[in-house]
């Protein structure tokens, strides 16, 4: 990161803490983790971060108690691309999730085959950088399984998520991205459903990742496929996500 994105992402992060609190979410500001994040803005190497909290270590897991009465949608919340409208006039019939890159065997897999998959369910707090938080359930399909299911060439060191929004005027696809190996993090799922009822379409419909060790902007939505490379690199900017590639946020991004 240069110092300016540093100086933007920074700026950005502090003026959110101070944000109004929102309907149904809390203010992030008091959470420790998010005082981890700041104070590791400054050197965000794996190494250091994962001297602090172990990488296998599991996210906080709350009661139905604590879900949050409305949980706020964020970024893209009604992807306007052909694509997307497409999928949506069928009602997600025709989706497939594409598994590709690195992989053994290439798959197009339908819903109905990711929710014939093993499942987890797990109720979580998402943090969005921009200072809010909000608890929900989901339900999904471990993606170390669907990656599995393909089987990963030995080459193959990143996990890149493609969208099917287009993200305000530039015309960018949102895209994200992780470690292979974080993809067997046993909260790594592929979630379809959110609070008991099908994913809906402010929230990601049909796919959308949770990675609960991770911060908001690392949750891609609308995913239409998941792809293995060895290298970032000739990817968007090269950042490993949309907003790594224009806001300046921390590729790791963890919590
Ligand atoms: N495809 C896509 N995924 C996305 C975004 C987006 O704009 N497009 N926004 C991200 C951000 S910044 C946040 S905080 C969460 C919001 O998820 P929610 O709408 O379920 O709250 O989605 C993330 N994933
Ligand atoms: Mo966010």
């Amino acid at each position: 990161m240069t110092d300016e994105q540093r100086r933007r992402f920074l700026t950005r992060a502090l003026a959110a803490g101070g944000a109004a609190a929102l309907a149904g979410c809390n203010k992030l500001n008091d959470s420790a983790g998010f005082k981890s994040l700041l104070a590791g803005a400054d050197k965000p190497t794996d190494a250091a971060f994962h001297a602090l909290t172990p990488e296998d270590a599991l996210a906080r897991e709350f009661t139905e108690a604590d879900l949050s009465p409305a949980f706020k949608a964020n970024g893209s919340t009604n992807p306007q691309t052909p694509e997307y409208l497409a999928l949506m006039a069928s009602n997600f019939a025709d989706y497939r999730l594409k598994v590709g890159g690195l992989v053994a065997t290439p798959l197009a897999l339908s819903l109905e085959q990711l929710r014939a998959m093993p499942s987890r369910t797990q109720i979580t707090r998402h943090d969005c950088v921009e200072g809010w938080s909000c608890i929900g359930k989901w339900k999904g399909v471990p993606l170390g399984k669907v990656i599995d299911l393909a089987g990963p060439k030995p080459e193959a060191k990143y996990v890149v998520f493609r969208c099917a929004d287009d993200y305000g005027q530039n015309g960018g696809r949102y895209y994200e991205s992780i470690y292979l190996r974080e993809a067997y993090h046993p909260q790594s799922i592929l979630a379809y459903d959110m609070n008991d009822a099908i994913l809906p379409v402010p929230h990601g419909a049909p796919l959308r990742v949770r990675l609960e060790r991770k911060l908001g902007y690392k949750q891609a939505k609308y995913i239409v496929a998941v792809d293995l490379v060895d290298s970032l690199a000739g990817i968007g900017a090269g950042n490993g996500g949309y907003w790594e590639d224009s806001g300046g946020y921390i590729w790791h991004g963890g919590i």
